[in-house]
């Protein structure tokens, strides 16, 4: 699979976006050895050609030599599953997590509110994040549109043949929650953040998360209605304590790579 060794100073970051009819279609990215970049190309290739919501018109990959310095290791959070009766339990365990994460009721129903209408001017999906203020649930990304995107994040090549076999024990895995595990990894360390809320905008993808550093990755399904198109992610941010540019900077500079995993625990089912 990927070839990462942790000692080799020659450290590249291999993404790849791909497009249908103008509008994103799947992107993903691949942090490699020099040696490990032909293969992680065909991979996300691959991965752009399968994609469930249609062929992909273009694909768009870029490789680049990471900066050595800015590269940080660190461990992955634990995994809890919880499998909800409804959509609206589901929102309600979320809602209940995230005030265990110091963000308040306004906040969450803010970024809820904006999940279901659509977060982009005009009702649309964001390409990123929002950043959401953990008392007011006031909105501080400045483009509405593209929200915050974090990037160069990856698992190191046993942190990921580690975290497969573990989740494969509980009948879990695939890439999305791979994705969106090293997305939560790498913004939980982020200084500012309290806590992440996400559930996709895949219409056939109802499995959403809380995320928060002394919660870990909390999937909680379903958190949406199959079929519906919308979705999206927020960044609680601390009010009192954010710093803008150290806060980006953490999510679009820094390199992330998890070379080691948490526990996995088994899916539980709760009634409300
Ligand atoms: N940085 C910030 N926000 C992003 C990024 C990124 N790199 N990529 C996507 N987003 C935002 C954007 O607003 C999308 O509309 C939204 O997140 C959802 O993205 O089983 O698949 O890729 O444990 O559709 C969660 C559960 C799956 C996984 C989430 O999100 C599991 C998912 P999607
Ligand atoms: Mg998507």
């Amino acid at each position: 699979m990927l070839a990462f060794d942790p000692m080799d100073a020659h450290l590249y970051s291999v993404r790849m976006h791909a497009s249908l009819d103008n509008r994103h279609l799947s992107g993903a990215e691949r942090l490699v050895g020099g040696e490990g970049v032909e293969e992680a190309a065909a991979s996300l290739v691959r991965r752009a050609l399968n994609h469930a919501q249609g062929r992909a018109e273009s694909i768009r990959l870029s490789v680049d030599l990471v900066d050595p310095d800015q590269v940080h290791f660190g461990c992955l959070p634990d995994v809890h599953t919880f499998d909800a009766p409804d959509v609206e339990a589901g929102r309600e365990k979320a809602l209940q997590l995230l005030l265990l994460a110091e963000v308040s009721e306004d906040a969450v129903r803010s970024a809820m509110e904006h999940f279901v209408a659509g977060a982009a001017p005009g009702g649309g999906n964001m390409r990123g994040a929002m950043l959401i203020g953990h008392r007011s649930g006031k909105r501080y990304e400045p483009d509405h549109a593209k929200g915050i995107r974090a990037r160069h994040m990856d698992y190191s090549l046993t942190a990921r043949a580690e975290l497969d076999a573990a989740l494969s024990e509980w009948g879990i895995g695939g890439d999305r929650l791979r994705d969106a595990l090293i997305l939560a990894a790498k913004v939980m360390a982020a200084p500012g953040v309290l806590a992440e809320l996400c559930w996709s905008d895949d219409p056939d993808y109802t499995t959403g998360y809380v995320a928060a550093p002394q919660l870990g990755y909390n999937r909680i399904a379903p958190l949406k209605a199959r079929g519906d198109a919308r979705g999206g992610r927020a960044f609680f941010i601390d009010e009192d304590r954010w710093q803008p540019e150290v806060l980006l900077n953490h999510l679009r500079d820094e390199v992330f790579v998890a070379d080691g995993i948490g526990r996995i625990f088994p899916p539980e089912r709760f009634e409300q």
